[in-house]
């Protein structure tokens, strides 16, 4: 699943989502890319669960 945080704009940023992320879920494999702001996540989780992570950590994000 891919999503779009159009406020991650930092090396900061993402290592907090990822962190959140990762908090969720130990074998998610999360890429981020500042250039598109958009993370990409591959989990057994739901998305929904993983926006709420991506939201713990400060963000909005979108499902693309
Ligand atoms: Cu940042």
């Amino acid at each position: 699943m891919k999503f779009r945080v159009p406020d991650m704009s930092c090396g900061h940023c993402t290592a907090a989502i990822t962190k959140e992320i990762t908090a969720l879920d130990p074998q998610a494999k999360v890429t981020t890319d500042l250039e598109t702001r958009t993370v990409e996540v591959t989990t057994e989780r739901p998305s929904t669960a993983v926006s709420d992570a991506i939201k713990a950590a400060g963000y909005e994000s979108a499902l693309v």
